[in-house]
């Protein structure tokens, strides 16, 4: 990350370092998240001209967005707020930056609850369904279907490293479903048992591709061999517009110590020495889905086959995007 600007609110530095360390996570948390630090930007700016406010708040975007590379919620996010700063005056921009900001906040809410009611409609009583990582989009879906009175069990896969399946099953079991918790190695094995496969995304790319976080489309590849529909829930802010240029989506590569702690190295290695070359360790944070494994892509304004995603992606975001916080 670049050093801190002056003009930086602490809040916002605070909030890209809980991004960057996993405090805050998941597309939709770090969208809103991201919304939330350039309000408080806006707020407690003393800039004294309109050019420095805007200057201030495309620092702090540029800060947010250097944070982590692959949900694209997070630059859609920062793109929306930047856009909707306008007005002559500090006041006024403070005024719309702060309106826009809460106005997305909002949206994003409504969008989740309105995307878990499309969702619930696939899902029957006494259905099982297995999860993988942690996804609010996947959980508003089981949310929903529940509120119903309707009734579902779930295969919940650990996710490893960072295991942030122990997350959904405590949702999960907090509104009383009853949770199977699985290593990731056992999915094959149990989706004889599942009626169907439910997860995010953190990005959905033009031609229909699901990146979602890595383990995603080994377990979509077995669910399409076993008969099992895999559904991706995800707000239309997962839609990734520059994919429409070609554009690909970079996928994060973590620490190594989430896989491999320095003790554990030292114990193959048989030395202390961190560096040892004869040893790499690859921590790819996220994978691609192709499009032919997945059933459906799940969104607050409907349910779509992954292959026609495109048309909503240029109903919503037009023609290519640019990255305000460059200018
Ligand atoms: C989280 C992850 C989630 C998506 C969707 O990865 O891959 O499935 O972000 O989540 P990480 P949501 O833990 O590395 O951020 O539906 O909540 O947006």
């Amino acid at each position: 990350m670049a050093d801190a600007d002056p003009s930086t609110v602490p809040a916002v530095e605070s909030t890209a370092d809980d991004i960057a360390a996993m405090r805050i996570r998941g597309a939709a948390t770090i969208a809103d998240a991201a919304a939330a630090a350039l309000a408080t930007q806006a707020e407690r700016s003393a800039a004294e001209s309109p050019a420095e406010f805007r200057r201030q708040l495309r620092t702090a975007a540029r800060t947010l967005y250097e944070t982590r590379p692959t949900a694209v919620s997070l630059p859609n996010a920062l793109r929306y707020v930047l856009r909707g700063m306008t007005g002559d005056t500090v006041a006024d921009l403070r005024e719309s930056t702060i309106t826009c900001a809460e106005a997305f906040q909002r949206d994003l809410a409504q969008a989740q609850d309105r995307l878990g009611e499309i969702g619930a409609n696939r899902l029957r009583d006494g259905d099982v369904v297995m999860t993988h990582c942690h996804s609010t989009d996947a959980l508003s879906c089981l949310e929903a279907t529940l509120e119903d009175g309707t009734e579902l069990e779930a295969i919940v896969k650990e996710t490893r490293p960072r295991k942030q399946g122990h997350i959904t099953a405590r949702q999960l079991r907090e509104w009383g479903v009853p949770v199977t918790l699985i290593a990731d190695n056992a999915a094959r094995r149990y989706l004889d048992r599942a009626d169907h496969v439910l997860v995010g995304a953190d990005s959905i790319a033009a031609d229909g591709s699901v990146i979602n976080k890595i383990g995603t489309s080994g377990l979509a590849v077995n669910a399409r061999e076993r008969g099992v529909p895999v559904v991706v829930a995800a707000q239309t802010i997962k839609l990734h517009p520059d994919t429409m240029t070609g554009h690909t989506v970079e996928i994060e590569m973590r620490d190594e110590t989430e896989i491999l702690s320095d003790e554990e190295r030292a114990a193959i290695t048989g030395t202390d020495a961190s560096d040892e070359a004869g040893l790499t360790v690859e921590n790819p944070a996220f994978d691609v889905t192709p499009p032919r494994y997945v059933d459906a892509i799940v969104t607050e304004r409907g349910q779509f086959p992954p292959e026609s995603i495109v048309t909503l992606m240029r109903e919503l975001f037009g023609e290519p995007t640019d990255n305000p916080w460059d200018a």
